[in-house]
């Protein structure tokens, strides 16, 4: 088992060494499909593209008066947490955040700190395409998909999402199979991000299933999705990473980036992230469902490995 665990510890060094960058490169134009699919996407390395969506609307008309007007009285998903942070591990349970349904003006309220809320941290997040599904109105305002990337891959997106929150909602570590362009139109995002060769240092354990709820009198309470099957996720903050219970996270490589107003990320497939922001940063993203290719049949050897030498440990 020694021999597996140093071979894998190697493995990720090869990486590094071999293509991966030691902080994530800036492409100052939209690519060419070709292009990108070669330097980018078959590669699978991230970048932020300056310039790629300078012609959407949204970038000049998102200001709080006009989406309140546009979609104030929209009701949409709003997911409600006693700390900020929505689908993460807390203690030895999965916590979901309370999904809460309220009109986009309530949200921004909020947001604006024009109303006093009894506790809870708001995030509009909800990953089921809510720009089209929620606030199709909006949709004007940008793109139904960005062209190069469709041309790239072949195919459209599965998911375009919309994102606003508080500045103490958080996104917990995980990783999604999807090549993600992530386009930040006011305030700033803040990705820690690990490849995928980096998952033999990134522990994972299973947690019983819960939900936040918020009582009348504020306080929250977490409540168990009892008959619901255990949740494999990650423990570990990389913010204050405890490194006494997880020393092998000591030999990851995060790289750090912030992605500012009129920047997209390219986030590819299986690569690891958390997530923080601005107080009321706006943000679309594109989810394309990857290739199940070599490369994702290769990564689940990757994960069972891993799997096995943590639990040998
Ligand atoms: O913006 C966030 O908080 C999370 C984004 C994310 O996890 C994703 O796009 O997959």
């Amino acid at each position: 088992m020694e021999d597996v665990k140093k071979r894998l510890a190697e493995f990720s060094l090869e990486a590094h060494d071999l293509y991966l960058n030691q902080s994530v490169p800036y492409l100052e134009e939209p690519p060419d499909p070709l292009q990108f699919y070669r330097d980018w996407i078959g590669p699978n390395k991230p970048c932020i593209i300056r310039n790629a969506f300078s012609h959407w609307p949204a970038l000049s008309r998102w200001s709080p008066e006009y989406l309140r007007e546009k979609v104030g009285s929209k009701v949409i998903s709003v997911a409600v947490t006693p700390n900020g942070y929505a689908d993460a591990v807390s203690g030895d349970r999965f916590v979901m955040p309370e999904e809460r349904r309220m009109s986009f003006s309530a949200v921004l309220d909020i947001i604006e700190g024009k109303v006093e809320v009894g506790g809870g941290v708001f995030y509009v997040q909800k990953q089921c395409s809510n720009l089209t599904e929620e606030l199709p109105e909006l949709t004007d305002d940008v793109e139904p998909h960005v062209s190069w990337m469709s041309d790239a891959l072949g195919k459209l997106p599965d998911a375009v999402n919309f994102w606003l929150g508080e500045k103490s909602a958080v996104t917990s570590m995980h990783k999604d199979h999807y090549e993600n362009l992530y386009c930040v139109i006011s305030g700033e995002k803040n990705f820690i991000l690990l490849p995928p060769t980096d998952r033999p240092f990134i522990p994972y354990g299973e947690y019983q299933p819960a939900l936040y709820h918020q009582r009348d009198d504020g306080e929250f309470e977490v409540v168990d999705q009892s008959g619901s099957e255990k949740v494999p996720w990650i423990p570990l903050d990389p913010l204050d990473p405890d490194l006494e219970r997880y020393p092998q996270y000591r030999r990851a490589r995060p790289l750090r980036c912030s992605v500012k107003a009129g920047e997209m990320l390219y986030l590819p497939s299986l690569w690891f992230h958390h997530v923080q922001q601005s107080h009321g940063c706006i943000a679309v993203n594109f989810w394309y469902d990857m290739e199940y290719d070599i490369k994702y049949n290769y990564f689940q050897l990757l994960e069972t490995l891993s799997d096995i030498t943590d639990r040998s440990t």
